[in-house]
């Protein structure tokens, strides 16, 4: 009994949280070979036959010049195998239980959050940018295992039903809610997604709002593949309009993803003291 309330407790729903967390759910080797090209990106830069892990290499290879780096780190997310994922029978059925059809794709991309570097963080936000569709669903798929100190998200669970929020560009150059929407979700429980293992998949609405959790790990770097997918067939609007609302008047100018690229990795500081 005690143990069925207690699961009870941990398992949320997609359609009435705003949020689904799904361990152990998808073939780890779909992660695998992800890492590995992306370690062989990084090794081909590199003299030695390094064996060392993601984040060890990218170390390297920030030692090494800021603009291999930065031209990595773009190309992590151009990666083909990052949207092979998607083939995951695991995930197809899932979209396909919650009633996803005719999905397009909107954005991937890996992050790297590495230790104590609180620049990089997302503050809170919902992702507003590039919707095609107001039938969506994010992807937050670890690329590594954490106990916690890697970090992770942080989720404002229901906060999906409060509707579009409006954001602007906080100190961080990044987009954030407006210090009047971060009244609206003050009270809102919070959850913290930042124990899991690789081949776990937390399945989150867009519009729900959720912020970065800092990597107080010593030595790695947090790795995610955060994917996102519209379901095309309710697009009324494309008679008027790309986007199912306006995105400009909810959002500041830059997609997070542009911001990342933008005004985080290609600063013009020569040293890394982020
Ligand atoms: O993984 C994270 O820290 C959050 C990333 C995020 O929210 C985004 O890319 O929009
Ligand atoms: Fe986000």
């Amino acid at each position: 009994m005690k143990k069925k309330i207690q699961k009870k407790k941990n398992t949320f729903d997609l359609k009435n949280s705003g949020l689904e967390i799904k361990k152990k759910f998808i073939s780890k080797r779909y992660i695998q070979n992800i890492n590995s090209e992306i370690r062989d990106l990084m090794k081909l830069h590199l003299n030695k036959n390094h064996k060392n892990n993601n984040s060890e290499l990218f170390k390297l290879i920030t030692k090494k010049s800021k603009k291999l780096r930065e031209n990595l780190f773009k190309s992590f997310s151009r990666l083909i195998s990052c949207i092979e994922i998607l083939s995951d029978k695991k995930i197809k059925s899932f979209l396909k239980k919650k009633n996803y059809k005719n999905l397009a794709l909107i954005s991937f991309s890996v992050v790297v959050m590495e230790p104590n570097r609180k620049k990089f963080l997302f503050p809170v936000h919902q992702d507003l940018k590039n919707r095609l569709s107001n039938k969506s669903i994010l992807m937050w798929i670890p690329l590594n295992k954490s106990k916690g100190s890697l970090g992770g998200v942080t989720l404002y669970k229901n906060s999906h039903k409060l509707g579009l929020l409006k954001h602007e560009i906080g100190h961080s150059g990044i987009m954030q809610l407006k210090s009047k929407s971060q009244q609206k979700i003050a009270k809102l429980q919070k959850i913290d997604f930042n124990k899991y293992n690789v081949g776990d998949v937390l399945f989150i609405s867009p519009f729900l709002v959720h912020k970065s959790i800092n990597n107080i790990n010593k030595k790695d770097s947090r790795w995610t593949l955060i994917i996102q997918v519209d379901d095309l067939t309710s697009t009324k609007h494309f008679s008027k309009s790309l986007n199912p609302y306006d995105v400009d008047y909810h959002s500041a100018s830059l997609t997070n993803e542009e911001t990342r690229k933008k005004e985080n990795y290609v600063n013009n500081n020569n040293n890394y003291n982020f």
